[in-house]
């Protein structure tokens, strides 16, 4: 039986994506701007609703560079519980992070805890929206406001998402996407930077572009993080797709919830009032002591049937080797133990229903007293 992953990009037809960079053939132009770059920026200013766009190499750069083009210093408010992206372009920005904890229903910032964390040193706020979850916007935008602080979504998971009626992308300073193959949408690496400042865009743009403003102009410092022209024709014809790709995937998580809601042991990520949810992630919670079974026994359970869920978000970003034990889990100790017990069970537009259903017999089959 073929293997199941957590995850499987989505693709366009093979003549699609031929006939749409028949003309980089032609042309020869490849990179720097092009044609599909801007063609790409100016449709997903459209389908995110968003003022400005900018679009770089990989979600990972659009966080990094937007810190740096934000010229901070000192101590960034942010969450453990993400992909190691998230605090390494703090750290590699020469910014300290600081952890708060996550909310356990929504595992996003946990808001109440937000303004005991800052200190004269804080200059941002970096919140996640993992799985696609929404942070708690107003919250942090009125404690941002009360501290004159920055904030820079990390959005990565939130592609075409909507909060009351409004592209999550408008909220905070910036909010910084990732396309990469395993997202809801994808231009095989990819990412872009949503943001309120023209300002902050000009410096974005020197940053991806060696601050090179003509032939014989270089007028700041910057790095090499453009998107390419083939990758931006991946997302021009992925985005024809992506509404259909979407309600694929809100019905496979619509079968995960029939069948493994109500079951105790198990939580299932909370559905959020006021969101247009993109269904990017389906994470299970596992209570050990009331499913009779722990999150390490369903994941090998799956893993000899071939199925291959993930632990996202472990281990926590704060404990990573890298760090040298630096910083103190015990901070963090909601996101620690949700990091000890989730599970997040495969999830792709095209995952058959008959499969989703045996993963969720698997799962169910654990089940002990
Ligand atoms: N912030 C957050 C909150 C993020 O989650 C991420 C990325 C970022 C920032 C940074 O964005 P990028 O710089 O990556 O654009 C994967 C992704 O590589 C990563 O983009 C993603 N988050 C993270 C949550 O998941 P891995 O190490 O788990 O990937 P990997 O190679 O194990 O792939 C997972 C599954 O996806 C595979 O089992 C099969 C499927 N897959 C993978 C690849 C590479 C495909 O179907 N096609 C593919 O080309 O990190």
């Amino acid at each position: 039986m073929e293997e199941i992953l957590v995850a499987r990009s989505s693709m366009p037809g093979f003549s699609e994506y031929m006939d749409e960079i028949e003309e980089l053939w032609d042309s020869h132009w490849l990179t720097n701007m092009g044609v599909k770059h801007r063609e790409l920026q100016k449709e997903l200013k459209e389908y995110l609703g968003v003022e400005n766009v900018e679009l770089l190499t990989n979600g990972h750069m659009a966080l990094e560079l937007t810190l740096q083009a934000m010229n901070l210093q000192g101590e960034v408010i942010t969450t453990p519980f993400t992909f190691a992206s998230t605090t390494h372009a703090i750290v590699r920005n020469g910014l300290e992070p600081v952890f708060c904890d996550i909310d356990s229903d929504t595992f996003t910032m946990d808001t109440e805890r937000l303004e005991g964390l800052i200190t004269d040193r804080t200059c941002a706020i970096l919140p996640v929206h993992v799985y696609g979850n929404i942070c708690n916007i107003e919250e942090i935008e009125r404690i941002a406001h009360k501290y004159e602080l920055k904030v820079i979504y990390d959005a990565a998971h939130t592609f075409g998402e909507t909060y009351k009626g409004k592209g999550v992308g408008t909220f905070g300073d910036a909010s910084c996407f990732s396309f990469h193959a395993t997202k809801v949408f994808n231009t095989i690496e990819g990412g872009a930077v949503t943001y309120r400042d023209v300002r902050l865009g000009e410096r974005l743009y020197d940053l991806k572009n060696f601050g090179i403003h003509g032939p014989e102009e270089v007028d700041s410092v910057g790095a090499n993080a453009k998107m390419n022209e083939y990758c931006a024709a991946m997302g021009l014809c992925n985005l024809r797709h992506v509404e259909e790709e979407i309600e694929k995937r809100r019905r496979i998580v619509e079968r995960y919830r029939t069948r493994l809601g109500g079951v105790e042991g198990l939580r299932l990520n909370a559905l959020q009032a006021d969101v247009k949810s993109n269904y990017a992630y389906f994470p299970v919670v596992f209570d050990e002591k009331v499913f009779g079974s722990s999150r390490a026994e369903v994941f090998d359970a799956l893993a000899e049937q071939g199925i291959c869920a993930r632990k996202y978000f472990y281990p926590l970003t704060n404990t990573f080797a890298a760090f040298h034990g630096k910083y103190d889990v015990s901070h963090t100790p909601v996101a620690l133990h949700i990091s000890k017990r989730v599970l997040t069970l495969p999830l792709y537009a095209d995952l058959a229903v008959e499969d989703v259903n045996r993963i969720c017999e698997i799962i169910l089959n654990c089940r002990k007293g």
